[in-house]
């Protein structure tokens, strides 16, 4: 099986350096000429926390491209599966015309971002692809552009979208099959959509408050004030939920709760974000709730306040 992988952030990375560990053809498409040349110079090191002997794979056997180059995507034999772990920021950005020569390619296409609305784009943009969403709970963290650290062993889900066939599910089992060859917990699902929801609000809760308050995940549970404001952005998300039909658990609460605790001593990707200075992907979680919470009718006034102080945490130039 071929891969062809958008985005050499931390998960890009890790799903690269540990298929190309496990023996798999891969190809990572970076942003930068100098990322590339990095890669191909001193490979991809990953290590782990708690002293597991990292995994190192020598840049000879990394194909590392810069997405300038990408037209040699269908120029050169084609891969089974597009892998998209690009955020949504740059998704929105750059894909439009990145994709566009693969307008009537007929290719899989998996999609690793948080958040909503993504999907909507690439069924406009790739009307041939069979497109597939999946969740996953790995943990990376990037630390140079040939580094991460596999922070937190966790699961991915894919799921078929917008359409059926068990060809396409054939395929996305083989995928599976081929990440847990490489060492990942993966597994097809048909309840996709629903754990994005749940992915969605439990980030819609943690992350702008860790990054407002510059905190860890578990020092949201240190105070009633910072419970109340976690309980408030919660009880207004799930209003959204039932106004639009979304189905959720109602345990979700307690798995919120739960999360901080399980990732108590990690910072979450906004915080990570705001403390380097990079754009955040408030405007695809939070952002999102308040879309929906538009098309529904229902006020969230918490979580259009809570955008604005993250969005004014990163002071751009006018
Ligand atoms: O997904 C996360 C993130 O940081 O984006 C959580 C679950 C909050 C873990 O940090």
């Amino acid at each position: 099986m071929r891969i062809d992988i958008i985005g050499a952030g931390s998960l890009g990375l890790l799903l690269a350096g540990k298929l190309i560990f496990a023996g798999g053809r891969v190809r990572l498409w970076c942003r930068s000429e100098e990322q590339c040349a990095a890669l191909l110079e001193d490979g991809i090191t990953i290590s782990y926390e708690g002293g597991r002997q990292p995994i190192l794979v020598p840049g000879s056997e990394v194909e590392a491209l810069p997405m300038s180059e990408f037209s040699r995507f269908y120029a050169d034999e084609t891969a089974d599966w597009l892998v998209l772990t690009v955020k949504q920021g740059p998704l929105h950005q750059m894909l439009p015309e990145l994709l566009a020569p693969l307008r009537h390619t007929e290719l899989n296409l998996l999609c690793l971002q948080n958040g909503w609305g993504h999907m909507e784009l690439l069924r406009e943009l790739l009307p041939a692809a069979h497109l597939y969403a999946a969740v996953t709970t790995e943990g990376a963290k990037r630390e140079s552009a040939v580094r991460v650290v596999h922070a937190g062993k966790g699961q991915t889900f894919i799921g078929l979208w917008g359409e059926s066939g068990a060809v396409q599910m054939n395929q996305a089992a083989h995928l599976a099959e081929t990440l847990a060859l490489a060492g990942f917990s993966a597994a097809v699902s048909n309840q996709v959509e629903t754990m994005i929801f749940r992915k969605l609000l439990i980030n819609a809760v943690i992350n702008p408050l860790t990054a407002v308050w510059r905190i860890p995940n578990g020092e949201l549970l240190s105070s009633d004030l910072r419970l109340s404001m976690m309980r408030e952005l919660y009880e207004e998300a799930v209003s959204v939920y039932d106004a639009c039909g979304i189905s959720y658990e109602h345990s979700l609460w307690n798995d919120i709760l739960e999360v901080c605790r399980a990732t108590s001593g990690n910072l979450s990707s906004m915080l990570a974000d705001v403390l380097a200075s990079r754009e955040t992907e408030i405007g695809w979680i939070n952002g999102s709730l308040v879309e929906l919470a538009k098309q529904s009718g229902v006020d969230v006034p918490a979580h259009r306040l809570i955008i604005k102080m993250v969005e004014g945490m990163i002071v751009k130039e006018r």
